[in-house]
């Protein structure tokens, strides 16, 4: 296994003992109000004022949160070297490396290839989920009337969310029709003691598990299971925008190069992670819709109102000393964005696979993910840059995004100066703007309609002669290298070095 010892993190608290180590993570021994206090505080510690966000504030363990008896960890995944830590990777490029490694597992052809491909697929058979009889999330079991959400210190964000929500689940669904696994991150309202509202956006595999299974008209339910805490690659997995089907806890198994052990709940045939710190065990009733929201999302506003199904809770399985995981979003950059930022660099490989023209990606946080993507393209032939467009407007979440740059491939994305800079120089607006009508973000508050709207592609590569542009296109602004060199010669004789 890449010559590498297997020292995955077995649960959140070794994350947490690590991230100590690392001088990542403070203690607050104050109390604490879960109700908007500790967003201040999170807040006021964890934003970088700085742009590109490369380090902020440390991870926060609150271990006194008011009202109740469960510690609380936020901000854990928020700067890159944290991020690094949790994928235990030098940089979030040898994560991407690996996973190439594995896309470029050709076919093989003959006998001798056959058996040369074997370790590998082996090594991708040893990170399958591994069932286990029991674990640590069994310490402590609670059925029907003694379940009872308000023990945990559950956040009221921000002023006009409707309520308190949990931010970090893991939500565990089976397709219906497949029986295979789903895991999303999709925010939960807590209506009271035993019910929470289940936000699945409409393009998410949650909310198609629950439409297929609706389809189906099966008895009314579709059962849902809940981890909140696990190692860090697990609790990541439940962000990762890989397609319907793909079991997210085979692709943690994976990354962290362990399988995820995985037990039966207790009330319902699902799986969940043997180490989690809490799990909620129940079900969504098909016929069943209420007020979610408001609730202030990463966009930097809030969310409207909506309807969206319920999860009613039946069971809590958990650790005698649980922690509680929990994020805040809002105004960019949060700890989503570094989030959003792992799976940008990890994901760019398998992007490259089918689309092997694209140099780089990003996304700013200013452009929360779906706002906005600006891509580097090897352009080769005319309209490629449209073609790209498409392209990202094909595929799986990227679909989403409302405003696509293409450059060309000797544009640094990742400095956004120089985009802004090169991409305005280089665009006729009525020309080279693009728009196409489609699915968008549920959280877009500005589409014509929730969920559907149009987007904009720019085509801000250099225009050829091949795409009917008939006019010189000029150079790039650069000094020559001979006089360069020359005035290296003359330097020290100008003296015109700052001192100090
Ligand atoms: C902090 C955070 C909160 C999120 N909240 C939601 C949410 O409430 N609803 C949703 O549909 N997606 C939410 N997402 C995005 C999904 O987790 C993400 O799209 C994921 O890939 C969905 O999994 P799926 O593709 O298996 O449906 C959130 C992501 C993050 C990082
Ligand atoms: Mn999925």
């Amino acid at each position: 296994m890449d010559g590498e010892a297997c020292v995955g993190y077995r649960d959140l608290r070794e994350f947490v003992v690590r991230l100590e180590k690392e001088g990542e993570l403070k203690r607050v021994r104050a109390e604490v109000d879960p109700i908007l206090e500790i967003t201040e505080v999170a807040q006021r510690v964890a934003r970088s004022k700085t742009r590109p966000a490369q380090s902020v504030g440390p991870a926060l363990l609150f271990e006194k949160p008011k009202g109740s008896k469960v510690p609380l960890l936020i901000n854990t995944f928020g700067s890159v070297r944290r991020m690094e830590l949790a994928f235990e990777v030098d940089k979030l490029e040898d994560v991407a490396a690996r996973i190439q490694g594995f896309l470029k597992m050709e076919t093989p052809q003959g006998l001798f290839d056959k058996i040369k491909m074997l370790p590998k697929l082996a090594e991708l058979g040893s990170f399958f989920p591994k069932s286990v009889k029991s674990g640590a999330c069994k310490e402590v079991i609670r059925k029907g009337a003694a379940v009872n959400l308000l023990e945990f210190p559950i956040l009221k964000c921000w002023p006009q969310d409707g309520g308190r929500f949990i931010t970090f689940p893991l939500v565990f669904t089976k397709n219906p029709e497949t029986g295979k696994r789903n895991v999303g991150m999709y925010r939960m309202q807590v209506y009271d003691e035993r019910t929470t509202g289940m936000h699945w956006q409409t393009q998410k595999h949650g909310a198609e598990h629950f439409r297929r299974a609706r389809a189906s008209g099966r008895d009314g339910r579709i059962d849902v299971a809940v981890a909140i805490g696990a190692d860090p690659v697990t609790c990541l997995a439940g962000i990762l925008p890989i397609p319907p089907d793909l079991d997210e806890m085979m692709f943690a198994g994976f990354l962290r190069r362990e399988p995820v052990e995985m037990v039966a709940c207790e009330t319902c045939p699902l799986e969940v992670p043997a180490q989690a710190e809490i799990v909620l065990e129940g079900y969504v009733d098909l016929s069943e819709l209420r007020v979610e929201g408001p609730f202030g999302d990463h966009t930097g506003f809030y969310s409207l109102e909506g309807e969206y199904p319920v999860f009613h809770v039946t069971c809590v399985t958990q650790r005698r000393d649980p922690l509680y995981l929990t994020t805040i979003v809002g105004p960019p950059p949060q700890e989503d964005f570094f989030m959003g930022h792992a799976v940008e660099r990890i994901f760019l490989p398998v992007m490259q696979m089918q689309y092997p023209e694209i140099v780089d990606i990003a996304m700013p946080a200013e452009g929360i993910f779906h706002n906005l993507m600006i891509v580097a393209i090897r352009k080769s032939y005319p309209g490629h840059a449209r073609k790209i467009m498409n392209a990202i407007w094909s595929l799986g979440q990227a679909m989403l995004t409302k405003v696509v740059i293409v450059v060309d491939h000797d544009v640094n994305v990742q400095n956004w100066h120089e985009v802004t800079w090169k991409t305005l120089c280089a665009i006729d607006p009525e020309r080279d703007v693009q728009f196409v009508l489609g699915p968008v973000d549920t959280l877009d508050h500005a589409a014509r309609r929730q969920d559907f709207g149009s987007k904009m592609g720019i085509d801000a590569t250099r225009k050829w002669a091949s795409e009917g542009f008939d006019r010189p296109w000029p150079d790039e602004i650069t000094m020559n290298e001979v006089t360069k060199q020359r005035v290296n010669g003359l330097w020290r004789e100008l003296g015109l070095d700052r001192k100090g």
